[in-house]
């Protein structure tokens, strides 16, 4: 298989992320979104969508999104399972990932993408250009710093986002709340429990 990525971007460390939890290793290569290299005809051939991280499977099979590549390589590398124990923990690490995509991420690149010069004409990813829309920057604030509230008062008695120990759902909060400051958003002060999950996750998948 092939992993297509580029290690500065939020969804391409969420790969990063879960490989290097598992111990594997995929052949890499790097693609750089700072000079447009994923809107090259090159690489729209190999992923039309234009996205990163991309992974070509063993059986040559395009997989184009965080989840989809997750669920591929937890199949195929079960040691150290990350995306739940059980059937409801499965359930739940799918759910906070869907919840931590749709308000977390998307809330960061709404205010990120509207806003910044670097893309112009590029307010959503993907193969069609897109123009910004000013009015959406203060509204991906509003929705990104709330969702600091919902993850602090989720890890309010827990150690994990879900069950007792690492999964997908830990890789997505810590991504989250990296991506954030691209955006200057940090943990709330009053946010004590999230301070203290971000120090321990730090260390665990640091
Ligand atoms: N739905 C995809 C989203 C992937 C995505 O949006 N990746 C960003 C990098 S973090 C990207 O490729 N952006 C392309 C662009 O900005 O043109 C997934 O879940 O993996």
């Amino acid at each position: 298989m092939k992993l297509y990525t580029y290690d500065e971007a939020p969804n391409p460390k969420r790969i990063t992320y879960f490989i290097k939890h598992k111990g594997i290793e995929i052949d890499t290569v790097q693609i750089d979104m700072m000079k447009g290299e994923h809107l090259n005809a090159s690489f729209k051939e190999i992923n039309p969508l234009a996205t990163l991280p991309t992974l070509i499977t063993d059986e040559g099979e395009l997989l184009t999104e965080v989840i989809g590549i997750c669920c591929y390589l937890e199949a195929h590398f079960p040691e150290k399972l990350l995306m739940g124990n059980s059937a409801i923990e499965k359930a739940q690490v799918i759910s906070w990932d869907h919840r931590i995509f749709m308000e977390g991420f998307s809330a960061i690149a709404e205010t990120l993408r509207n806003k910044s010069p670097a893309f112009v004409n590029r307010a959503l990813p993907g193969p069609l250009d897109i123009p910004q829309i000013p009015e959406l920057i203060s509204r991906g604030e509003l929705r990104a710093s709330h969702f600091f509230t919902v993850l602090d008062q989720h890890l309010a008695s827990r150690e994990f986002m879900v069950g007792d120990s690492m999964s997908l759902a830990d890789i997505d909060a810590l991504t989250f709340i990296g991506f954030a400051k691209w955006i200057k958003l940090r943990i709330p002060e009053e946010c004590e429990n999230l301070t203290n999950y971000h120090k321990r996750m730090k260390t665990l998948l640091g």
